[in-house]
């Protein structure tokens, strides 16, 4: 039945000035409850981010309009981490309201600049992985992809860093402490998840795969979302992250009322506990347990939530996979995978096989490491107390799959015990990677080499025994923030250069500055926009560490979470060599540099810690020494993160992305920072490969071990053999265990010493010297301005396949097949 009335429309926002600031007025008083007399700092800023804000959900409202009408198949990004960098620069350049804001904005005396120092950056990840997420969010929106992610809403993000003595010191990230205009509570949408209890057998089923499972604790999970706009369209897609909330009667009034205030509120604290902290801290057993819990809480959540969209505008579940696609961001989500087969199976009755083909139709798994203990793995009896029906519905799966494989490889035991979604070798685990691949129709790496590892190694017999199901994407960043936001000078170059704006949304069109490299008016230009971003840099510098960085050194970054097979310790060992080079020959011709160190150390990674440690006391030795620092800076950025990386990557020179090969999955710093012009000094590990490959080898510093020359050389690694073998090495070394870093401690860093000397896990000693040679070729590079210009320009053209809209049409075409659903303005 159709409805005869007239469809309620919203009031327009208009798009001029008058209209923009009338609303900007109205949304102080009627939003805000102030006066322009009285408004305060952050007032002006709620004030602009609700005007910028009404501007997209409009948009937003047409998007979910066009989406109902057109009930296309979503795809549904399910991630336990999002980057998504601060919101108001953003909306502002999406919904092209900037030359509004800025001119009311000085009327009323303050600033763009002046407001945006309010807006808070949503730290809901770590690193690579969660940024990774906010990337394709925002190329799924640019190209009209109908998509929703789903995340935890974090109470308290990634913790701020900050130093103690060169310590790193954690301090609690509350980034809604002053309220955050960009999120929409959705309380109607709550869902009820279940946790503990027991599982008893139901009457009426003879398969007896069905049973029903009685939770000891429920917990609420209430959704906020935010709106995720696309470039240059008119489609605002929404993320929705969970939080946790205990039921209303948790309140233990009569305990309250008895004085027992820690006692009255104990089960609304364990109930909110869930979405308390990012990734809390999983070395305790109780660590553990939550984290598994926050886990579940968001599939089981976003799973209802998906149920309910698809319940809006279908019937029965035969279309379900038609309609649904779930990406699955590593294994941090893969209960999903069972939490359908338990809704399926036990609440909506439907049959093992066609609920197990449904499922497996529906998800598809992203998988982003290579290090074993990165792939995740519960314990059986943690999963049977916390979860017991998941855990049956495990043994099931298993079954089943057990039994396909037998009669795939026949009487082969050896195989099925390494496929095994549980593993038996000590405590009975479940392998969640394992689940992920069984359970998913496509499974992909995030480039050409971690692809090609995944398939050879971590999980070759699931290639030898569904090769097909196996993919690569190779990771993108998009243009939009990490290019046009990032550096907006650049930003205007390529503009004139290439003749349009166009390359923000096809970021191929790069490719015309190539022909630009050889003509010195542009290398000047190209010139003159890195060194004003220099200077920005500089001056975020000392106002965060006091260091006065020269704008006219080569500005060498290493900008990445401290791990050690990322090798931070290798690029000191060079910046300690340089130290101690020059201390020995004051005159010693080096080409002035600024090495710029920015990464935090997970809280109980105690030798990443120390190596932070080390880095500060190595940049106050430099800094301090007369001779030393007029050639060198050493500088540890505090608190790096998307907001400092959107002023560190477009100033930096020289790109380090020193990981041992074979060991960094992809990396996408190394894509952000060649699209703006820095020149990489890598080895052939992660996207590494396929950047040389496309700047050309001239364009490129490599250096090290391959991976495969990795694998054998582990076998017989010796490091002392290179301590004793090379002089530099040994003077780098001998500094450190000598106390030069540490007031003439020895005891201090010598975990560090140890680390390198005994196993040195990540052949550092084995790539200290090609990487030595390859720091001194760059240096030769460098003292030709003009032919290092030219290679910058290079590497910048020649990237723009590294967008993550090209990463999404391939996931589109490779994966998902989704059609795009243009929503018209
Ligand atoms: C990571 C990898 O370590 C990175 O190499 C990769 O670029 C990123 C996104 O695919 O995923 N995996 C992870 O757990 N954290 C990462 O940053």
């Amino acid at each position: 039945m159709t409805d005869a009335r007239p469809r309620p429309t919203m009031r327009s926002v208009g798009s001029t000035l008058e209209e923009f600031e009338r609303d900007l007025i109205s949304n102080l008083y009627y939003q805000r409850g102030t006066t322009l007399e009285s408004a305060s700092g952050s007032d002006g800023y709620h004030t602009l981010a609700l005007t910028v804000r009404d501007r997209l959900i409009e948009r937003y409202a047409r998007t979910a309009a066009a989406h109902y009408e057109a009930n296309p198949r979503f795809v549904y990004y399910l991630s336990a981490e999002y980057l998504l960098g601060r919101q108001l620069r953003q909306n502002l350049l999406y919904t092209d309201t900037e030359k509004l804001a800025r001119p009311i904005a000085a009327q009323l005396g303050t600033s763009i600049e002046e407001l945006e120092r309010y807006d808070v950056e949503p730290g809901l990840g770590n690193g690579g992985l969660g940024r990774l997420a906010a990337c394709l969010l925002d190329s799924m929106a640019t190209l009209d992809i109908p998509a929703v992610g789903y995340g935890i809403r974090y109470e308290f993000g990634i913790f701020k860093q900050g130093f103690r003595d060169g310590a790193q010191v954690e301090r609690p990230d509350d980034w809604t402490f002053y309220g955050n205009p960009w999120e929409f509570p959705a309380p109607d949408d709550r869902q009820k998840v279940g946790f503990y209890g027991a599982t008893a057998p139901v009457l009426d089923d003879p398969s007896g795969l069905r049973r029903q499972w009685s939770p000891g604790e429920i917990v609420r999970g209430e959704p906020s979302h935010m709106l995720v706009p696309g470039y240059g369209t008119q489609t605002v897609n929404i993320v929705r992250l969970w939080r946790a909330r205990a039921s209303r009667e948790s309140f233990d009034l009569s305990r309250f009322g008895a004085g027992q205030y820690k006692e009255a509120v104990e089960d609304i604290t364990r109930a909110e506990n869930i979405s308390k902290v990012l990734y809390p801290d999983d070395s305790t057993e109780q660590g553990r347990e939550l984290r598994l819990k926050q886990q579940y809480f968001l599939v089981a959540c976003s799973l209802r939530d998906i149920i309910r969209r698809y319940r809006l505008r279908n019937d029965g579940w035969d279309a379900f996979p038609a309609k649904v696609v779930v990406q699955l961001n590593d294994t941090h989500p893969v209960m999903a995978v069972v939490e359908l087969m338990r809704l399926l199976v036990d609440e909506y009755r439907v049959d093992w096989d066609r609920a197990w083909s449904i499922t497996r139709r529906t998800f598809n798994y992203t998988c982003h490491t290579l290090l074993p203990e990165a792939l995740e793995t519960w314990p059986v009896a943690l999963l049977e107390r916390l979860l017991p029906r998941h855990m049956e519905l495990i043994y099931s799966i298993n079954y089943f799959f057990l039994q396909e494989v037998e009669a795939t490889f026949p009487g082969d035991g050896d195989r099925v015990r390494r496929l095994s979604i549980i593993s038996e070798d000590g405590e009975r685990r479940v392998r969640m990677a394992h689940l992920a691949v069984v359970a998913s129709s496509a499974v992909n790496g995030v480039a050409e080499l971690h692809t090609r590892l995944l398939t050879e190694t971590t999980l070759r017999d699931f290639a030898e025994l569904w090769p097909q199901k196996f993919h690569n994407v190779t990771n993108g960043v998009t243009p939009r923030r990490f290019v046009r936001m990032a550096n907006p000078r650049l930003s205007e170059l390529i503009t004139t250069t290439t003749g349009s704006e166009r390359w923000i949304t096809d970021l191929d069109q790069l490719d015309a500055l190539a022909g630009k490299a050889d003509d010195q008016e542009f290398l000047d230009r190209w010139r003159a926009v890195k060194r004003a971003n220099k200077v920005d840099l500089a001056a975020l510098v000392e106002q965060s560490t006091g260091v006065v960085m020269d704008p006219d050194s080569l500005c060498d970054v290493m900008i990445k979470r401290f791990h050690e097979y990322k090798r931070q310790h290798l690029k000191l060992l060079h910046v300690i060599t340089l130290f101690n080079r020059l201390r020995e020959d004051p005159d010693l011709d080096v080409v002035p540099r600024t090495v710029l160190f920015g990464g935090k150390a997970a809280p109980g990674y105690h030798s990443m810690k120390l190596l932070i440690r080390l880095v500060n006391a190595v940049a106050e030795a430099v800094n301090t020494d007369p001779v030393v620092s007029r050639h060198l800076k050493v500088v540890l950025q505090p608190d790096y993160n998307v907001s400092r990386a959107l002023v560190v990557i477009p100033a930096a020179d020289l790109s380090e992305q020193i990981s041992l090969a074979g060991k960094e999955a992809s990396g996408t710093g190394n894509m952000k920072l060649a699209l703006n012009g820095a020149v990489t000094i890598g080895t052939l590990d992660g996207a590494n490969i396929e950047i040389r490959d496309r700047v050309g080898a001239e364009n490129f510093f490599l250096f090290g071990l391959d991976a495969q020359q990795a694998e054998e050389q582990r076998r017989h690694h010796n490091p002392r053999a290179y301590y004793e073998t090379d002089p530099d090495l040994r003077a780098a070394i001998d500094a450190i265990a000598n106390g030069v870093f540490a007031k003439g401690d020895r005891t201090l860093f010598a975990p560090v010493v140890d680390a390198m000397l005994g196993r040195d896990e990540y052949l550092a000693l084995a790539d200290y010297r090609a990487y030595m040679e390859c720091q001194e070729r760059v240096e030769r590079a460098w003292r030709d301005q003009d032919a290092w210009a030219r290679m910058s320009v290079l590497n910048a053209a020649r990237c723009g396949f590294f967008s993550s809209d090209r990463t999404v049409r391939d996931y589109c075409d490779l994966i998902w097949r989704v059609d795009p659903v243009r929503v018209t303005g």
